[in-house]
């Protein structure tokens, strides 16, 4: 049996750490390229990440397709993606990772690291106003799922007063949740950041945008909101952001997921001095981890176990 690997660059790095893994913890399958010459009807399973569209049609005994992320919209946008159950990452070491991402954006803008920054620059010893303090600060949560929920917890941990809206509705101990179009609103009226962590789907394309930014908190202690997106940069109309910030619609931004990646350097957005911006980092996992997360999924299958992160494909997540 085979193991089809399927990214953009089978050169990386990375992607080389995870083939070792595959081929020393699962001796069993041989890992194979799309490239290689190979059995097509060997191929059980198929690890992907960015993959060319196309590549992982035609592969008559193949069971499933594994993401190497948390997220599949680049599988799902995959014409030819073959009917077959889909499982993407849902672990520790790529949802810790998110949540620390998230906690340092809230404390940067809490506590407008960036003036202090540009202070230092100039060598100039200069206190400001007092920042409100976290609980003071309301921050809504776009999106519930693993990496929402840790960081819901996370971001209460230091004191902020949390919400989160998802599609369906939820309890969780102190965070109260928002759900579907019906509750957007009322979450948006009583958010000062807005953290972002929703996938990329056929619902979500383009949500936030100047109509959305428009409805979030005016006024309080914390004087304009705030968007943190480290969703997919599909969610956001980056044209929308740069008005938002010039009119005052927002304050400022952190944005590690862009409508193009890698982003252009002609980007007007590299240089807005309201935008905080990292190149798709918010949650890079360790390979051995994400590798070892998908060998269980693979165990799972054979076992006749259900594995965690079955996505379904109906929702696009
Ligand atoms: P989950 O599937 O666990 O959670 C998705 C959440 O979004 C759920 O709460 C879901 O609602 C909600 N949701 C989906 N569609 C809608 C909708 N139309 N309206 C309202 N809520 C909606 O995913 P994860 O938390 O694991 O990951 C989320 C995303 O984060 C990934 O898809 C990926 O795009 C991104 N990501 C980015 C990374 C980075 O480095 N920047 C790294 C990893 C992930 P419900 O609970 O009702 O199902
Ligand atoms: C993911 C990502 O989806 O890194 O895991 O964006």
């Amino acid at each position: 049996m085979s193991i089809l690997l399927a990214v953009a660059d089978e050169t990386n790095d990375w992607v080389q750490e995870v083939a070792e893994v595959f081929r020393r913890e699962l001796p069993e399958h041989q890992l194979v390229l799309p490239d290689e010459l190979f059995d097509r009807r060997s191929v059980s399973y198929a690890v992907a990440w960015r993959h060319k569209p196309g590549s992982l049609a035609n592969f008559p005994m193949l069971e499933a397709v594994f993401s190497l992320g948390a997220g599949v919209d680049f599988l799902l946008a995959d014409e030819r993606l073959p009917d077959v159950s889909i499982f993407r990452i849902a672990q520790d070491n790529l949802t810790f990772r998110m949540s620390e991402y998230v906690v340092l954006q809230c404390l940067t803008h809490l506590r407008d690291q960036r003036r202090y920054d540009r202070q230092q620059r100039d060598h100039w010893w200069n206190v400001g106003d007092v920042p409100p303090i976290a609980s003071e600060v309301r921050v809504g949560i776009m999106g519930m799922g693993v990496l929402g929920q840790d960081a819901a917890m996370k971001l209460k941990v230091m004191g902020f007063d949390v919400a989160g809206w998802s599609r369906s509705p939820k309890t969780m101990d102190d965070v109260p949740v928002f759900s579907g179009a019906d509750g957007l609103e009322d979450f948006l009226a009583r958010t000062d950041i807005l953290v972002v962590l929703l996938p990329l789907t056929n619902e979500t394309r383009g949500i936030l945008n100047m109509a959305l930014f428009e409805k979030l908190a005016r006024g309080g202690r914390f004087n304009g909101p705030v968007m943190v997106n480290a969703g997919r940069g599909g969610l956001q109309v980056e044209a929308d952001i740069f008005r938002a910030l010039d009119h005052g619609i927002l304050k400022a931004a952190s944005l590690d997921v862009f409508e193009t990646e890698p982003l252009p350097t002609e980007s007007p957005l590299w240089a807005h001095p309201q935008i905080m911006l990292t190149p798709h980092i918010a949650a890079d996992s360790e390979p051995f981890a994400t590798a070892r997360f998908i060998i269980r999924q693979i165990r799972d299958i054979e076992a006749g176990r259900e594995p965690p992160g079955r996505v379904d494909r109906s929702l696009g997540y």
